[in-house]
């Protein structure tokens, strides 16, 4: 099997994910450290224009958001699957939540100056930051809370997350994990990254005793690699073969599309439809860099149109 290469940066929390999720289920990796700002020029030739980090590259396949990364990380490594039968729907739906809601409030709690630790290097990197997610907001369909709305939801998360762990269970929804204890990982990470609100956690016994538990999966290094050799990789492999569908009308395999998120980081990627059904989107691109890649998408939280 082609390695798997992580387009990411330390400071991402949906990266940190996926490197939990690397850590879980025991999977080499590799580990293609991009910028925290634009240009991402080896990312972008790759996905053809969505910027939104991370994305996991398997020799010339692309799968872009986290929900899909970990599907596809799934079916590889050791240990319990993320997705047990019994408890899907749990589990996916807070998992969104947890990406989306929570996300948002999680960003309001971070950039708190007293939590924002040692984040920005300097004022440079700061007023750099500042400015490339003021393009990244361009068209985005989200609110993010005030500091008060915040600290509610958050504390309001935290008690429901102590009640259910409460019986002792090693995870969220019992003995084995699920896709929500790395979805709700991820973000107790980033929210407790600056320090600032460590007492927060620490007054949480059942939950404090899980984030360690979890934290231990995101300790499993990547082995670096250079955007050069993974282009070059791209370029040397062929994309998996697609059955070709669509379950749009009037939008068939072939034709000339952009695919972009529903709600923020709206920038598309271009290219030909291969498949589009109810869990995933697929594009086929050439690029001088990569030759022909498939980029995948989840349908949820993706919009796919006409060219
Ligand atoms: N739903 C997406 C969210 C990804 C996301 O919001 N990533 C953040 C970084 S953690 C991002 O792309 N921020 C802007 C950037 O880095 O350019 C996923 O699960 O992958």
């Amino acid at each position: 099997m082609a390695e798997l290469i992580l387009h990411h940066y330390p400071e991402s929390p949906f990266s940190e994910k996926v490197r939990a999720i690397f850590g879980a289920k025991a999977l080499a990796w590799r580990s293609l450290q991009v910028s925290m700002v634009m240009p991402r020029p080896a990312t972008i030739a790759l996905t053809g224009g969505y910027r939104r980090i991370p994305v996991l590259q398997v020799g010339a396949d692309v799968y872009c958001d986290t929900a899909l990364i970990a599907e596809y990380l799934d079916d590889q490594g050791t240990g319990p699957t993320l997705f047990p039968a019994g408890q899907l729907l749990a589990a996916q739906t807070l998992a969104r939540w947890v990406d989306t809601e929570l996300f948002w409030a999680a960003v309001t709690l971070r950039f708190m100056p007293e939590n924002m630790g040692n984040f920005f290097a300097d004022p440079g990197a700061a007023q750099a930051f500042a400015e490339d997610r003021a393009n990244f907001a361009q068209g985005a369909q989200v609110r993010r809370p005030s500091v008060d709305e915040a600290k509610a939801r958050y504390t309001r998360f935290l008690a429901e997350m102590e009640a259910q762990l409460g019986d002792g269970r090693p995870y969220l929804f019992g003995a084995d994990w699920s896709v929500a204890d790395f979805a709700v990982y991820h973000m107790l990470w980033f929210i407790h990254a600056g320090g600032g609100m460590a007492d927060w956690l620490a007054s949480h016994h059942h939950a404090s005793a899980w984030m360690e538990r979890m934290r231990k999966f995101g300790q499993h290094p990547g082995k670096p690699i250079s955007a050069e050799d993974a282009l070059a990789i791209a370029h040397d492999a062929e994309p998996l073969a697609v059955e070709p569908g669509s379950d749009i009308p009037g939008l068939s395999p072939g034709s000339e599309v952009q695919v972009a998120p529903v709600d923020y980081g709206v920038m598309p990627s271009h290219g030909t439809l291969l498949r589009c059904d109810t869990n995933t989107i697929v594009i086929r691109r050439e690029h001088a860099l990569t030759d022909a890649v498939n980029v995948h998408f989840p349908r949820h939280g993706f919009g796919v149109t006409r060219n």
